[in-house]
């Protein structure tokens, strides 16, 4: 595997030097003619998909064919997600997660698009895809997040099943913690992470991010992270670029770190400076950062990507039209 750095050039090279679509996520780039009309223009932007930790490859198999096909980034990143929201052996994502200290599984999300727009839910539970409810609070209501019950009633009321979301691998981890550590303050060390935060870009050249999570494992009753926070788990802004954030998210909101990822990347930083100077702030932030892991995942308008964590163990997948998909390792201050 290349190095980070000279992936990031070759990477990045690529999009100048190649800005066309193929279809399907493949390196040989199997271009199905079919999604090529002759009739509609070639289209000028090459589009990626880049998302947190392994499970973001499940995610960006099902995004790619969206983004190749013309769709908006949007749909691509909502797809995406909600793969790892239905799969019950992603512990710390939708079906699956880990619940809160009193066995119960309360989800957050988010998600932002290319004009602005944005929609969360937070300490929602039964709902299988709280990103599909994050959208629709964005596109059928006139605010940006909603909350709890009310989550919960917005969602049945909008056509979505309530479901039991406690797995029994999840109830199985819950009843050996309070064993073991029953008074022990909930926490996400380098182990204990895998939120899914998503960023693409479209054919058309724009962007959409979205971010889910069951949180940290064992938390509070009522605990909300960073990851339904607009600015804090996620940002997107269509001139600049993206960021995603993972890790202990009351360390990610004391630095509103997504939005301070895009604002160093509207300052002139490339995405991988942005994140290395963003978890920098985390750290003056949070004099127990050495406890602690968080990442940041960053896209640039033109398609360039960059990552960094304060502890090893952070990856990412990315989804280009040269490079395929592929599970990359972010580089860490520690
Ligand atoms: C949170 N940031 O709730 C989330 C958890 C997470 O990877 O990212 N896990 O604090």
């Amino acid at each position: 595997m290349p190095d980070r750095r000279s992936f990031l050039k070759t990477s990045v090279l690529g999009a100048a030097a190649a800005p066309i679509l193929l279809d399907g996520c493949s390196p040989d780039g199997d271009t199905d003619s079919s999604s090529q009309s002759s009739t509609s223009p070639v289209a000028e932007v090459r589009p990626v998909a880049l998302s947190t930790w392994d499970h973001g490859l499940a995610a960006n198999d099902a995004a790619w064919p969206i983004l190749t096909g013309g769709g908006s980034a949007l749909d691509a990143v909502e797809a995406g997600v909600r793969i790892p929201e239905a799969d019950p052996s992603v512990t710390s994502v939708g079906y699956g997660g880990r619940p809160d200290r009193f066995g119960v599984v309360t989800l957050d999300a988010c998600i932002m698009d290319e004009r602005g727009r944005c929609g969360s839910v937070a300490f929602l539970q039964h709902i299988m895809h709280p990103i599909s409810v994050a959208r629709q609070v964005m596109e059928k209501t006139p605010h940006v997040m909603i909350v709890g019950q009310g989550a919960l009633d917005f969602a049945l009321a909008n056509g979505f099943e309530r479901e039991e979301l406690l797995h029994p691998d999840a109830a199985a981890a819950w009843e050996r913690w309070k064993e073991e550590n029953g008074e022990v303050q909930p926490q996400i060390d380098v182990h204990n992470h895998d939120t899914i935060g998503m960023l693409a870009v479209d054919q058309a050249g724009n962007l959409s991010g979205a971010c889910t999570t069951s949180g940290a494992a064992f938390k509070y009753h009522g605990r909300v992270g960073d990851s339904p926070i607009i600015g804090a788990g996620l940002y997107v802004d269509n001139e600049v670029g993206g960021a995603t954030a993972t890790g202990w998210g009351e360390a990610v909101i004391r630095a509103v770190g997504c939005f301070l990822v895009v604002e160093l990347m509207r300052q002139g930083h490339t995405p991988q400076e942005a994140c290395e100077l963003a978890v920098e702030r985390v750290i003056e932030k949070n004099p127990d950062w050495r406890t602690i892991q968080v990442g940041f995942l960053a896209l640039g308008k033109n398609g360039e990507h960059g990552s960094f964590c304060i502890a090893p163990g952070f990856n990412y997948a990315i989804c280009t039209p040269e490079e395929g998909n592929q599970l990359i390792d972010s580089g860490s201050r520690i």
